[in-house]
């Protein structure tokens, strides 16, 4: 990902927060034709919540609105039957394109459908620092981009109070979960009091947490087979700041596990005392995929950024084409430049 001269920093001239959850509002309130909702690549709880709450509240409204994702195994307990198609082949007639917890100007991170082969009016919802806030340029577009959401799901209910929904807990409980996966369950620093007042004003909505926490607390047998894996490769650097881990097709293999099945473990790798930056590798032969978690002043999204992807200040993530050795070594010289930035090294 590049970051353009006209991108990543706000401009001053950008409406504030609460005129573009209006404007958007306004732009749904006079579509009549199909609405289409699309997410980012690997689903996570945010991307998944936020569709789900959208497609409910929209298709409640009466909208003909279809979500294009393959939501992974962990959340596919939210789905209702046939709520959710894998691939848009063709974009329908008068469409209207939602794209929700990504860049939608960066296509090689859209799910569901091609993103770059489509000129109508489009949507984008997102809390990524990284967004280029491109769709409010395009006729018909528009960014409602605000970093200091702690999650998508946050700025979709917003849209949906000001679209005047009726709530109900099939529309309630996919925001809440977005909101709680993406907050680390209400732990992590981006859990501001407005978090928590949505948080509230969704139980009352009739959001079930208690559900949602069963739920994600259910690890199938594969789960612990693959905690062996990653905990067999962990690794500290002499220093102790960075911790990681890497799974590789082999891993996977022994285990009877998936790629979507690695995600989770990062977060466990981050919770060791003295690393400042939890790094799990992903490496997929000629292509490995890193996520990244970072306490404190240590930027996650600095690293990812150098490294040509994005994300959060504490949570990032990068895809890089090259082998392992070679992404190892990057990884270590980027996160020694962010390590020397902070004042660690
Ligand atoms: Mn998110």
């Amino acid at each position: 990902m590049t970051l353009s001269s006209s991108s990543a920093t706000a401009n001053a001239a950008e409406p504030q927060y609460p005129v573009l959850i209006q404007q958007a509002a306004q732009q749904l309130r006079e579509h009549r034709g199909p609405v289409v909702i699309l997410a980012h690549v690997d689903p996570d709880g945010d991307a998944l919540g936020s569709c789900l709450g959208l497609q409910r509240a929209l298709r409640s409204l009466g909208y003909d609105a279809q979500t294009y994702l393959q939501p992974p195994r962990y959340l596919s307990f939210l789905l209702q039957e046939g709520e959710l198609l894998p691939q848009l082949t063709h974009w329908p007639e008068n469409a209207l394109l939602v794209v929700l917890d990504v860049d939608s100007s960066d296509a090689a991170r859209v799910a569901g459908a091609d993103v770059a082969s489509y000129t109508g009016p489009l949507i984008n919802i997102d809390h990524h620092g990284t967004n280029r806030r491109e769709a409010a340029l395009r006729p018909g577009g528009l960014s409602v981009v605000d970093p200091s959401r702690a999650a998508t799901t946050q700025m979709v209910k917003d849209v949906l109070t000001a679209l005047s929904v009726a709530w109900s807990a099939d529309i309630a409980t996919p925001l809440l979960l977005g909101l709680s996966t993406d907050t680390g369950n209400f732990r992590f620093s981006n859990t501001t009091p407005q978090v928590l007042r949505d948080a509230a004003q969704l139980l009352e909505y009739g959001a079930n947490l208690a559900w949602i926490s069963d739920q994600l607390a259910r690890n199938p047998r594969r789960y612990y087979e693959l905690l062996k894996e990653v905990l067999s490769a962990m690794q500290f650097s002499p220093d102790g700041l960075i911790v990681s881990s890497r799974i590789d097709q082999a891993a996977l293999d022994r285990v009877g596990a998936a790629w979507e099945d690695v995600e989770s473990y990062v977060n466990m790798l981050r919770n060791a005392d003295g690393a400042e930056l939890a790094v799990m590798y992903k490496d997929y032969g000629d292509v490995v995929k890193l996520s990244l978690r970072s306490r404190g002043t240590v930027s996650a999204q600095n690293i990812a950024v150098a490294l040509g992807g994005g994300g959060h200040v504490p949570a990032a993530g990068a895809r890089v084409e090259a082998p392992f050795a070679e992404v190892e070594a990057r990884l270590e010289a980027e996160a020694d430049a962010e390590l020397r930035r902070a004042g660690l090294r």
